[in-house]
């Protein structure tokens, strides 16, 4: 049996009898195979670990009893999450013999979001996921104010180390929990504030109305900050617009509900040309999407067709795509429903059906009604799908015509392309290459039965300011369009993509982190799937040529360098070790080239992840938009991160 079979097993068992022996059972498995309920041991489950005590206050809340919650970074890296909500039930239950908070804590609920299965319903079932952070912590402690007492009990790996007590005297109800994690579960211990401020500002955004505090009281890194969004996802939006220019006043909300399932959607247009959409489903971010973002998009590219038939704003057999219609669309999704279907390999699409027709018919409604009362809307709109369904069918001719133009039908590879031999896609790589002469050695340089170059040079179009129809006719994006193979936008197809790495090789000066700032953002505008899929990197160049007598070896960053010189002295503290700066790609030999950066054996590549699309957009949006000020602001504020712009 395996562990996941077992505890499901001894959690039904319960139900009859709760013996010890078979509870610690079911938190050992925890301990055993922690990947499988918190998803990862790196730092990405240790923040969990506060994620699924904040899930259990903000249960509450949706139950319309808390109010506020406070979450704290203590010193060590202690964490506590404080409610106000009614408090863990205290009582004994009957079928236990044990205090309800114990069971909570102490007893693995089966189905959680990694195990397999559906996932809790929101405001019903607490207390999910708190024994998985109880295995997982090397103490943890829980208060209770409930019937003017406060109670206490402690914990430590999942085992009772003090029973439930009666410690003081309250006027107040909430519950406390204050946990250190385990470090023989996790590879490190110590928070992000910044981690979780973010996820801690979205549940704010989802929770209209809720107060979470947050703060870092760990000895010098002290700071705080209070959300509260009385406007909910409208004000999310609103966020994610900051720096854009909306071209309607307000807002559009829309919200309803079915069949115990309820839908929210805000959403606004700016005079930008991408368009985001962020969908959750009982709180929880479904990044691939799924049926509720299905819905919205079926539904919206319905009215605003039939809109602007309507209002013979669109000829006879004249019609805009979904795409044209979401050019310049921000919208926050947000369905809450029983029994949820997680699907995909991350789990980060939902999958019932059902919820396609709910948000689908709230928004055909409320949108039509919207359009009505504001027809000055509904024209901006429609305008504006026009204008992108222009560009589009310029696009479409611009390719056309670049292809007849430079022969490259099916098939042909642009000649600043040096392919590669293999056909496998899994086992190719390209080498995007900025400047003349580092292509030309990483064309000698590199093993050519699997790594392809592609050279670019001179300045690159900026596509944050462009449209689709400027980006096939550009010089320097075509080629690089046709030899990735997998085409862009709407037409993007990662099944035709020709290679799975796709290494971006620029200088690490400010020249080389521009360039690559500007294909990355041709990326996550138009083939985002390629940076989703991991399949982007950067090259790590080396910055030091340390050399003692015949011994020649790199360096990559300061502590590198000081750290190799004194390897090369060792055991001769007179030795001279010459340390001298590389300049650039271009000044490497093709064998030094290959040696440091290219070499599967030997260099190092850094992945360009998707951590957070909208802080992605936000830095995009600021770094190439049209706005100067908040450029600067940024700039100002983040100088070190500019040059390393992997997000
Ligand atoms: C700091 C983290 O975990 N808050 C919670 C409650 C309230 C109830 C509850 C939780 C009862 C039997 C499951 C109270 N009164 N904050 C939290 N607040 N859990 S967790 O009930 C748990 C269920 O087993 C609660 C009446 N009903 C529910």
């Amino acid at each position: 049996m395996s562990d996941l079979e077992k505890s499901t097993f001894v959690e039904r068992d319960n139900e009859y009898d709760a013996s010890e022996i078979q509870v610690l059972e079911g938190l050992e498995a925890v301990r055993k195979r922690p990947g499988m309920y918190i998803g990862s041991t790196s730092s990405s489950g240790l923040h969990h670990l506060v994620y699924e005590i904040v899930d259990n206050a903000i249960d509450e809340a949706l139950a319309g009893y808390c109010t506020e919650i406070t979450v704290s970074i203590l010193e060590g890296d202690v964490i506590q999450v404080k409610d106000n909500g009614r408090g863990v039930p205290v009582d004994i239950q009957p079928q236990t013999g044990k205090p309800a908070l114990e069971v909570v804590y102490t007893i693995l609920h089966a189905g959680g979001k990694f195990g397999g299965g559906g996932y809790k319903v929101s405001g019903g079932l607490h207390g999910v996921g708190a024994s998985v952070v109880n295995a997982l912590s090397q103490w943890m402690t829980v208060q209770v104010h409930r019937n003017g007492n406060i109670y206490e009990m402690k914990f430590s790996r999942g085992d009772v180390t003090e029973e439930m007590t009666i410690v003081g005297q309250t006027d107040r109800t909430g519950t406390t929990v204050t946990f250190q994690s385990d470090p023989e579960m996790f590879e490190d211990t110590v928070y992000s504030y910044e981690t979780l401020h973010k996820r801690m500002r979205e549940q704010a955004f989802l929770n209209a109305g809720l107060t979470i505090h947050m703060e870092d009281c760990r000895p010098g890194q002290e700071q705080a900050e209070t959300m509260c969004y009385e406007g909910g996802i409208r004000e999310f939006v609103t966020f994610i617009d900051e720096n854009k220019e909306a071209i309607h006043p307000s807002v559009i909300y829309m919200a309803g509900e079915k069949d115990g399932s309820m839908a929210e959607i805000a959403m606004q247009y700016t005079d930008s040309y991408n368009e985001i959409i962020v969908s959750f489903a009982n709180n929880i971010h479904t990044p691939e999407g799924g049926m509720h973002e299905e819905g919205f998009k079926r539904a919206i590219t319905n009215v605003i067709n039939a809109y602007g038939k309507k209002k013979k704003l669109l000829k006879d057999e004249e019609k805009v795509s979904g795409e044209d219609v979401r050019e310049g669309l921000t919208c926050v999704i947000s369905v809450k429903l029983m029994e949820a279907q997680f699907e995909g390999q991350t789990k980060a699409k939902l999958g019932n059906s059902e919820i396609r027709t709910l948000v689908s018919s709230v928004v055909t409604k409320a949108l039509n009604e919207y359009l009505e009362e504001n027809p000055a809307v509904g024209k901006a709109i429609l305008d504006k799908a026009m204008m992108a369904s222009r560009a589009r069918e310029a696009a479409r001719k611009a390719r056309e015509s670049v292809r007849r133009k430079t022969g490259l039908e099916s098939g042909q590879m642009p000649d600043k392309l040096q392919d590669c031999n293999e056909r496998d896609p899994s086992l190719c790589e390209i080498y995007i290459v900025e400047g003349d002469s580092a292509a030309g050695s990483a064309i000698q340089g590199r093993d050519s039965r699997f790594q392809a170059i592609l050279s670019m040079w001179g300045k690159m179009l900026n596509v944050e300011k462009a449209r689709a129809d400027k980006i096939y006719g550009n010089d320097k994006l075509y080629p690089m369009i046709v030899a990735l193979g997998a085409g862009i936008g709407d037409e993007f197809n990662l099944d035709k993509l020709r290679y799975h790495k796709i290494i971006i090789m620029a200088d690490a000066d400010v020249d080389g982190s521009h360039i690559r700032t500007l294909l990355l953002t041709f990326f996550f505008r138009y083939m985002r799937p390629l940076i989703e899929h991991g399949y982007v990197y950067s090259a790590v160049p080396p910055l030091y040529k340390l050399v003692r007598g015949k011994t020649t070896r790199v360096a990559y960053s300061d502590e590198e360098r000081d750290k190799v010189s004194a390897e090369m002295r060792a055991g001769n503290p007179n030795a001279k070790v010459e340390v001298s700066r590389f300049k650039g790609l271009g000044e490497m030999d093709p064998h030094e080239l290959w040696e440091t950066t290219m070499d599967p054996e030997k260099r190092s590549l850094r992945r360009i992840t998707l951590g957070d699309a909208i802080a992605a957009d936000k830095i995009f949006t600021i770094l190439m938009g049209e706005e100067v000020e908040p450029r600067r602001a940024w700039i100002e504020s983040n100088a070190k991160s500019v040059v390393n712009l992997d997000i």
